[in-house]
């Protein structure tokens, strides 16, 4: 296994391995990367919907996403696709998935499946590092809040990404979306503190109305997509990124219009979140 950071902050690309024959130490020695780094993006995969299915078995249990349209014939995989002819696309502000549930998925492993000739590259940012980059005052009150998330703002038939993929798959379910969680959660597996709260999904702060959690919000959100905490994954065919929810938040770009793009992407289950 080779591994090169792609940024000083976080994330890792790694070659040399095969992700469909990874077990036991080999696995874990993996998950211990994308756990320190928050991203690790493994290239030049061989990986069928099968093998991507049997790799997150074994990494731990699979959720299976209500909101994506699932591809044909295997219900944990989600498609997030965008058409040549479709101009909002998914993910493409600063978050991380899942907030809005009250184990939050652990992470996702998303295989480049078609890809535009250029662009729809996907940004991530270190939630660790935003948090370290915090005054001591500002750590000491944020350390003292909850924050309330929801998603349907986002996937209710009017919301957000009614002008994507996901407006078919919307009808019909109950879609009502809770979930506090402290703003600054100790990750469960590392230790690390970090920042959780993120632009997409977080609605304010426990206890505060919305206009009056609205500024301190905007700066965290500010603080968490400066560059200097960023790396970016830029897709080749064959490339599979892991990414850890609770280190990280991502945004998918959306500079390829005209031109279709389309990812498999499996939603690994988290654990309980605490500060
Ligand atoms: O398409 C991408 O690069 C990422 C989209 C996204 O936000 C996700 O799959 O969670
Ligand atoms: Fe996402």
């Amino acid at each position: 296994m080779k591994i090169n950071k792609l940024a000083p902050g976080l994330g890792v690309e790694i070659t040399g391995v095969q992700m469909s024959e990874l077990e036991g130490e080999a696995l874990n020695s993996l998950k211990a990367q994308v756990y320190e780094n928050g991203v690790a993006v493994l290239r030049d995969q061989e990986l069928s919907p099968d093998q991507h299915i049997a790799f997150a078995k074994r990494w731990g249990g699979i959720d299976v996403n209500p909101f994506f349209p699932t591809n044909s014939g295997w219900p944990e995989i989600a498609e997030v696709r965008k058409a040549e002819d479709q101009k909002d696309n998914i993910g493409g502000g600063w978050h991380t998935d899942h907030s809005f549930d009250a184990i939050p998925a652990m992470g996702s492993i998303l295989v480049a499946r078609e890809l535009p000739p250029v662009g729809g590259d996907t940004l991530f940012s270190s939630m660790g590092a935003a948090y370290d980059s915090l005054s001591d005052g500002l750590k000491q009150t944020l350390g003292s809040l909850r924050a309330v998330h929801s998603a349907d703002h986002i996937y209710q038939p009017d919301g957000y990404y009614s002008k994507t993929d996901l407006a078919g798959e919307m009808t019909g379910q109950d879609l009502s979306t809770r979930a506090v969680h402290p703003v600054v959660v100790r990750h469960p597996v590392t230790g690390r503190k970090v920042l959780y709260i993120n632009g997409a999904f977080t609605l304010h702060f426990e206890g505060w109305t919305r206009e009056e959690s609205l500024p301190l919000l905007r700066y965290l959100i500010e603080v968490g997509s400066r560059d200097e905490f960023q790396c970016r994954v830029q897709w080749q065919p064959g490339s599979v990124a892991i990414w850890d929810n609770r280190a990280t938040w991502h945004l998918a770009m959306n500079d390829y219009h005209g031109h279709r793009r389309v990812m498999h992407r499996i939603t690994l289950t988290g654990e309980p979140l605490a500060a």
